[in-house]
């Protein structure tokens, strides 16, 4: 018979802050916890924990302002944002660096005007989305500097080939209801350009100022607030989210030169006409995905995308 029929506690890590995590237990309390020697986990030898992660615990001390507790093992995830690799910083043995887990979609934040919208950046927002089978949601942000117009036929064939978009302004709280319904229930990872309202969207839905705004380093144009340490935010009306940091910080790593083709889903249809069958629809003649793109049923800007990140991979 088992002697210890307690239950033992499950929660969710929603800060990591070096060494130290702070995890939710599904009873609602919060505890800092460290993991120890003994700590067991079900997903190999990427980051041990990660924002995002389940996890099961051993009380060490309650009662006090913040409980503490021991991580003893971390369940499987259902899916991992995961860092490209920093060879300078590589001091620590774990193969695959986690930014965040068990996220459930990737929503990409950019900005009709100031930083303009760019469609390139869009599309390799969801090359790696559709890489990594991760849901997408496209959030256009500082519509209020913006007639709509412009931004609606740059954003046409998105629409067209079905992905989630939302029209927010920050500035003015319009778009809000529409962004907290494709949140809610979900754990998001936002992600974009700094500077597109990624933080000024995030204090609006969580109703508080908990990250800072408008903070760029003008050497670099990366944000200030250090990336290490992962937050994640509950919203009010339900759903968690958390801020990362731009594409070029994720491993890229799982698209190739022979897999691209998959991740532009209007591919897919016109494959079947081109003459050869391991076609890279780059130089080959009677390539179906060329004359697609003349006869206009794909997007030229799309096979430009292609083109490019194409280009970019070695
Ligand atoms: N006009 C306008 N400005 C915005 C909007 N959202 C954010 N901003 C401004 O854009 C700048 C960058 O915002 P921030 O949230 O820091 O961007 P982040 O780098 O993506 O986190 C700040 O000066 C914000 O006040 C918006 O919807 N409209
Ligand atoms: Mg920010
Ligand atoms: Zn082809």
């Amino acid at each position: 018979m088992k002697k210890d029929q307690e239950k033992v506690p499950v929660g969710l890590v929603m800060e990591v802050s070096g060494a130290s995590y702070i995890v939710v237990s599904d009873d609602g309390t919060r505890y800092r916890c460290r993991t120890f020697p003994g700590t067991k986990t079900e997903n190999g030898d990427s980051s041990l924990v990660a924002v995002g992660d389940r996890v099961e615990l051993k009380m060490i001390e309650t009662g006090t302002a913040l409980s503490e507790a021991a991580i003893t093992l971390v369940l499987p995830r259902h899916s991992a944002l995961t860092r490209k690799r920093d060879v300078r910083r590589n001091r620590s043995k774990e193969k695959v660096q986690v930014i965040a887990a068990n996220i459930d979609q990737l929503v990409v934040v950019v900005s009709a005007i100031d930083p303009p919208l760019s469609t390139r950046l869009i599309d390799r927002y969801l090359v790696f989305a559709e890489s990594e089978q991760m849901e997408t949601v496209i959030v256009v942000n500082k519509m209020d500097l913006d007639d709509f117009k412009e931004t609606r036929e740059l954003m046409e064939p998105y629409h067209a080939l079905g992905y989630r978009i939302v029209y927010t302004s920050a500035e003015e709280q319009r778009g809000m209801k529409a962004l907290e319904k494709v949140l809610k229930g979900k754990l998001s990872a936002f992600s974009g350009h700094s500077g597109v309202g990624k933080s000024t969207l995030i204090n609006q839905l969580s109703g508080q100022e908990r990250l800072r705004t408008g903070e760029t380093n003008m050497k670099t144009g990366k944000g200030l607030h250090t990336t290490t340490n992962s937050v994640m935010l509950v919203l009010p009306r339900g759903g968690y989210i958390i801020d990362t940091p731009g594409i070029r910080e994720f491993n890229l790593s799982g698209i190739t030169r022979d897999n691209l083709r998959f991740y532009f889903r209007e591919f897919l249809l016109w494959m079947p006409e081109c003459s050869y069958s391991s076609c890279s629809h780059t130089v080959e003649p009677e390539c179906g995905i060329m004359k697609a793109v003349e006869s206009g049923s794909i997007d030229p800007d799309r096979y430009d995308s292609y083109l490019a990140i194409y280009e970019s991979i070695d």
